[in-house]
């Protein structure tokens, strides 16, 4: 694999900060050489001709890492009528400095039939000519074909791409089905990388668009409408059921509502390896804008999954990342003009999906995160910057102020406050779904590999001084158990002496003699992975329950509410009914 090659960057101290890294906080300079950390302590002194950051009274921070953004998203990538985002690799990591974010890990979708490898380059050539801070690169499979595994395993091998998006909406264009998804999980397993989704259910999605487009509804109020909780609810909890029955690692990108957040957070509980991301857009703001009366207003805010029409989602998803229920945050940026989301005036589902947030995640963060008291600087620190730098493979070298590290630094200023607005963000896009929003939590001064690029309210960038990220496979924050779970959890075979009895039919000679030798088969192949083999049972009859004397209990019932049933154990049984039900028996067979 490509190393990545330091700039010969100049030497900057950072001076009489408080350090914060997600661990702790303690008072020290910083020293920066070449791009890299090269000393912490107190008192350093500035070797000649080195650029000194003042940072008395200030935060010495990690510079933000975003998660999720489409800078380069296209009209064959989903369902943008034609279009390209505004934010492209150059502006929106411009933006993104500014904000005090130093590293983005972008989405690469090749459409339907297309191969990810080739995307990849595509992906690649566009950003290292563009990008003013470091990058990497999340690819998302699309469909599956005869080459998708070997594409996984060489981008995993050489290409330093560790994480696989799998839309479950956007149907008849990036959607993937449960068995694609099943194929893809192992695959991306095998590689020792890390499957992520987007969960709603989009055969949902699609007949609530058509029933709401006949009955009249075409403003954006229906985009909410066609989306509603228990539709992303559902597929997150049927994407972490496919991950766990491959012991796939999964990561949960943009968890917009509370339900899907209690789906993650109830998953993690029961020790499976999810992890949850929320986003800038559903922790500072809520779906009511998609009722307001002016069209551009409420279109602005048109993303998927939606925001939430309640002003309680917000603060939710905050203390769920406060309390580690939720992991790591983004933007999803992925901007349009007013008059490119007009393309869906009269129809809500033309109306390209996406907003802002590289620019505004942090402050958004600081202000409802850390001003609002739900969560201290360390805990800010690590859903901004160190858990995505773990969950994806490049910690420590990015997400922690420690000696070696690479140099992405921001000097935060937790009492100063800015005004968020279209007017004076450094995006391209002309609507800010934060607009008018004050925060506390401002970045004073950023550092990009060593450089200053952000200071006193000025860019000093250079367009593809970005450098591109390999991330290696099989993170230790997701792979050291799952690696373990393979082991211990092997499926163990029974021993038994073999049936020497009858198999029927006794005689031979009957048109349906295949049914019983296959199940004859059945008897002799093991359980499937995961499967726990049942306490040996002496079948129906005995089963049934007894009394002391040996008859037949009628009190007792051997219905479960579980609806496991006596003959379960029976591959066969093509019929069910309930053995002696409470009340009584029926004549009813299913
Ligand atoms: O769904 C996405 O990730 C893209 C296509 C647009 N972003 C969004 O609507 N959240
Ligand atoms: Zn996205």
């Amino acid at each position: 694999m490509p190393e990545n090659t330091m700039e010969n960057a100049s030497c900057v101290l950072v001076k009489g900060g408080t350090v914060c890294n997600a661990d702790r906080t303690f008072e020290a300079d910083v020293l920066i050489e070449d791009g890299i950390i090269s000393q912490i302590g107190s008192d350093l002194n500035a070797p000649d001709g080195a650029k000194v950051v003042d940072a008395a009274g200030k935060l010495v921070i990690p510079g933000g890492i975003d998660t999720h953004t489409h800078l380069n998203a296209h009209s064959d990538d989903a369902n943008f009528a034609n279009m390209a985002v505004v934010d492209d690799f150059f502006v929106g990591t411009k933006a993104a400095l500014a904000g005090g974010t130093t590293m983005i890990l972008d989405h690469c979708v090749p459409g339907r039939g297309q191969s990810m490898l080739e995307k990849y380059e595509i992906w690649r050539n566009t950003a290292d000519e563009m990008v003013c801070c470091d990058y990497s690169l999340h690819v998302a499979v699309t469909w599956w074909g005869d080459k998708t595994k070997e594409e996984i395993a060489t981008l995993c091998s050489e290409k330093g791409v560790n994480s696989f998006k799998m839309y479950m909406a956007y149907k008849d264009s990036i959607m993937v089905t449960d068995d694609v998804m099943y194929k893809a999980f192992n695959c991306i397993k095998e590689n020792g990388a890390l499957a992520m989704v987007h969960a709603e259910n989009g055969d949902v999605i699609e007949c609530n668009c058509k029933k709401l487009l006949n009955s009249g509804v075409t403003g954006p109020e229906g985009h909410l409408m066609s989306r509603p909780e228990e539709v992303e609810a559902e597929a997150t909890g049927r994407a972490i059921m496919i991950a766990n029955q491959t012991n796939c690692p999964l990561y949960v990108v943009h968890v917009m509502s509370k339900s899907a957040a209690d789906v993650v957070a109830s998953a993690r509980k029961q020790g499976k390896v999810i992890f949850g991301e929320p986003i800038a857009a559903g922790l500072g703001s809520d779906g009511s804008h998609y009722f307001n009366k002016e069209w551009r207003h409420a279109a602005g805010h048109v993303m998927s999954p939606p925001l939430r029409p309640d002003n309680e989602t917000p603060a939710y998803l905050m203390d769920m990342l406060a309390n580690n229920s939720l992991q790591a945050t983004g933007s999803d940026n992925c901007t349009f003009t007013i008059e490119q989301k007009a393309v869906g005036k009269d129809d809500f589902t033309k109306i390209p999906n996406g907003t802002n947030g590289l620019e505004d995640r942090m402050s958004v963060i600081w202000e409802k995160g850390v001003h609002s008291g739900k969560m201290d600087p360390c805990r800010f620190v690590a859903v901004t910057s160190t858990n995505a730098a773990k969950i994806f493979n490049f910690y420590p070298k990015k997400g922690v102020i420690q000696v070696g590290a690479d140099a992405d630094i921001v000097v935060w200023d937790a009492e100063a406050t800015r005004t968020i607005s279209k007017d004076t963000h450094h995006q391209a896009v002309d609507f800010n779904i934060f607009e008018g929003m004050e925060c506390h939590g401002v970045p004073l001064v950023t550092i990009s590999r060593g450089k200053v690029v952000w200071e006193n309210g000025e860019l000093n960038v250079t367009k593809g001084s970005g450098k591109y990220i390999y991330n290696p496979v099989h993170a230790p924050e997701a792979y050291a158990r799952i690696a373990q779970r393979d082991k211990v959890n092997q499926p163990v075979k029974v021993d038994r002496e073999p049936y020497t009895g009858q198999v029927w039919p006794a005689g031979g000679d009957n048109k349906n003699a295949a049914e019983p030798s296959k199940k004859a088969e059945q008897a002799k192949s093991p359980p499937a992975a995961g499967f726990k083999a049942p306490a040996p049972s002496s079948g129906l009859p005995e089963s049934r329950p007894q009394t002391k004397r040996g008859h037949r209990d009628l009190h007792a019932s051997s219905f479960s509410l579980s609806g496991q049933q006596t003959d379960d154990a029976d591959g066969h049984r093509n019929a069910y009914k309930v053995v002696a039900p409470p009340g009584g028996r029926s004549s009813i067979q299913f």
